[in-house]
């Protein structure tokens, strides 16, 4: 087990496009109990191989309170959205401290395989919907401040890069 490093926006390798997962063979259940450990030291409720700068379509989350439901989604695949969208505010480990509010399906219904290459459909409303849906769109190269307005996005780069200018000093 190990900890990974998470991209920070506005790295350009969080914009990679995430080729499909071949065969969900040791090589894969490892870095799914590498991503959850990392998310978890992390605090964060999902986390997307994109932002690990793994370019592999699989994502890992965890919605529950007590933090004890790890779930591994690999090829995941949007089969249905419903038509009315909720608006919430989000967060992402990838853009550290900024959080605004991004309007999304209310509800999905998503098709995958799990550690165990075995085919699992989830329907999720709630967080876990808009968690599957954020986690979808880093393995997109999509970063959820794309979705905000160009001078909401330029100034939250700018903060971000100074940061992590300072970091380096
Ligand atoms: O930890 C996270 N919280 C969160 C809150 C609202 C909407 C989406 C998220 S996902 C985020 C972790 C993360 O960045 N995953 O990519
Ligand atoms: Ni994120």
């Amino acid at each position: 087990m190990a900890l990974l490093p998470i991209l920070s926006y506005p790295d350009p390798r969080l914009h990679t496009v995430a080729k499909p997962v071949a065969v969900v063979d040791e090589r894969i259940r490892a870095l799914a109990a590498d991503m959850l450990e990392t998310m978890y030291d992390a605090k964060g409720v999902g986390l997307a191989a994109t932002q690990v700068n793994v370019h592999e379509r699989m994502l890992v989350l965890d919605v529950s309170e007590e933090r004890n439901q790890p779930q591994v989604l690999i090829n995941p695949e949007l089969v249905w959205a419903s038509e009315d969208r909720v608006k919430n505010e989000e967060g992402c480990l990838s853009v550290p401290g900024i959080f605004d509010g991004v309007e999304r399906p209310a509800r999905v219904k998503v098709q995958a395989l799990n550690e165990q290459g075995e085919s699992i459909t989830i329907e999720a409303d709630g967080l876990l919907s808009i968690c599957i849906q954020h986690e979808m769109d880093h393995l997109m190269g999509k970063v959820f401040v794309e979705y905000l307005s160009v001078l909401k996005r330029m100034r939250i780069k700018s903060k971000l890069l100074k940061a992590q200018r300072e970091l380096e000093r």
